[in-house]
C-alpha cells in the first residue's frame, strides 16, 4: 500500500516538475540556525536582518538566472516544527539547516532529523545537510559534522545527500551548493 502512494507521489512530482519547471526545495532546522539568512543570502547576496519565522514563507526566485526554484523557508521554533512532516511530500529536496557553532543544540537538531527521515527517505527527495556559521571560531568543522551525521545520511544512501559547511554571513560555501542542487535537478 505504501509502495502504491508513494509511486503516485513520484508521478506526481514529476508531472509537476515537467510542467512548471519549478523545483520546491524545503528549508528545516532548529530556530536561529540561519534559514531565513540563507534564503536572503541567495536571494540578494546579503543575509540581512531577520526576525523569527512563523509557520513559514515561500519565495520563488532563480537560481543563476537558469533554474527556477519555490523555497519554503519554515518557522524553527518547537510550536512551528509540527508543520515539516506534513509539508514532505509537496518537496523536491530538503535543506536541512543547522547551527555549527551551537554545540549545545545539536543532539537536539539531530533529533528533530530523525523525526522527518523516514519521510524523506519515502517521497525519495535529496538531503543536503547545511552546516551554517562556519565564519564562528566556535563552528564544527565539515568533518565533524560529517561524523555527528554519519547515520541520518547513510540511511539517504540511494538520494543525493551531503553536509554543506557554509555562512550564510559571509556566502561561502553558497555557491557549491548552488552548483549541487543545479546539476541535481538537471539530472532528473
Ligand atoms: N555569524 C553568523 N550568524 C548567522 C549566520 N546565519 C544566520 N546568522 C544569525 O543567526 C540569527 C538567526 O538567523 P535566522 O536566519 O533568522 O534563523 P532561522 O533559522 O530562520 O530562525 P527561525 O525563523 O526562528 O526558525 C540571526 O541573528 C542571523 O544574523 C551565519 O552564517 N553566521
Ligand atoms: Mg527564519
Amino acid at each position: 500500500m505504501g509502495g502504491v502512494i508513494n509511486r503516485t507521489l513520484e508521478t506526481h512530482r514529476e508531472r509537476r516538475i515537467a510542467n512548471y519547471g519549478t523545483f520546491r526545495l524545503l528549508l528545516f532546522g532548529l530556530d536561529e540556525a540561519g534559514k531565513t539568512s540563507i534564503l536572503n543570502y541567495i536571494k540578494t547576496n546579503d543575509c540581512g536582518h531577520t526576525e523569527p519565522t512563523a509557520l513559514f514563507n515561500v519565495e520563488s526566485l532563480s537560481l543563476s538566472g537558469s533554474l527556477n526554484v519555490s523555497v519554503r523557508d519554515f518557522g524553527g521554533r518547537a510550536e512551528y516544527r509540527g508543520q515539516w512532516v506534513r509539508s514532505i511530500t509537496g518537496g523536491d529536496a530538503v535543506l536541512y539547516v543547522v547551527d555549527s557553532s551551537d554545540t549545545q543544540r545539536i543532539e537536539e537538531s539531530k533529533l528533530e532529523l530523525e523525526k522527518l527521515l523516514d519521510s524523506i527517505i519515502s517521497v525519495k527527495i535529496p538531503l543536503l545537510i547545511l552546516a551554517n556559521k562556519q565564519d564562528l571560531p566556535t563552528a564544527l568543522s565539515e568533518d565533524e559534522m560529517k561524523k555527528l551525521f554519519v547515520t541520518q545520511l547513510l540511511k539517504q544512501k540511494d538520494r543525493l545527500s551531503g553536509v554543506y559547511p557554509i555562512s550564510a554571513v559571509s556566502g561561502n560555501g553558497i555557491n557549491e551548493l548552488i552548483v549541487d542542487m543545479k546539476r541535481y535537478f538537471k539530472s532528473i
